[in-house]
């Protein structure tokens, strides 16, 4: 099976002015494979557009989450952080591949401490990961600005054969995403009299599943 990043879909940027610069950092870990970081490079997206991760991307393979047969027994967890560009812009081609790697040693570490953590604890290790991982290797990169996170588990045996298609929406009002549910996350207030800005988005992603799962 595979699960790739299809589109996603910008109904309103975070950036005040102009386009944002898109991108998502994150992992995916199936007990007992090595996790796969995941990185894609910072692309242009603006209102009302939607992109696909395929044309929008150099290299489409950023945009592969998982990809390999797995029992029904299996289940496969998903921690993203999905975040606009304001740093670094120019340097992300020439530091891509040590940025890829800071982003596996940090996710490498943090399943480290969950093995054997209830269900969904590996996706919110690897969401809360990145951040210190990268910002070792780029002193400017967390002043990026943090647009939604989503940690999902995927059950193989709840999946028929076939694709699936399905999406995570976040927006400055519900940045978090948990699949299955935990409870409802907090709605986030903006603070009175700091600066504010608001952002909607939609990223949909495919699951195909196969004969020999
Ligand atoms: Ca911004
Ligand atoms: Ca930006
Ligand atoms: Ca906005």
């Amino acid at each position: 099976m595979t699960i790739t990043l299809r589109s996603v879909q910008c109904r309103n940027t975070e950036d005040v002015t102009g386009a944002d610069e898109f991108y998502v950092r994150g992992g995916v870990s199936v007990p007992g494979l090595p996790p796969r970081a995941v990185l894609t490079k910072p692309f242009e997206i603006n209102d009302n557009q939607k992109l696909f991760f395929s044309g929008a991307l150099q290299d489409p393979d950023q945009a592969v989450l998982f990809e390999g047969n797995l029992s029904d027994a299996a289940s496969i967890e998903i921690g993203l952080n999905f975040y606009d560009a304001d740093f670094n812009l120019e340097d992300w081609d020439s530091r891509y591949q040590s940025l890829l790697a800071a982003v596996g040693g940090g996710i490498g570490a943090a399943l480290g401490m969950v093995v054997a953590g209830p269900v969904g604890a590996a996706a919110g290790a690897m969401v809360g990961a990145t951040g210190p991982a990268l910002a070792k290797a780029f002193s400017t990169i967390d002043k990026d600005d943090l647009l939604g996170t989503v940690e999902q588990t995927v059950k193989v045996s709840d999946l028929t054969e076939g694709r699936h298609e399905d999406t995570w929406t976040f927006s400055n009002n519900r940045p978090s995403i948990k699949i299955p549910p935990v409870d409802e996350p907090p709605l986030v207030k903006p603070k009175k009299g700091s600066w504010w800005s608001d952002w909607d988005y939609t990223v949909s992603y495919v699951i195909d599943v196969g004969p020999g799962r």
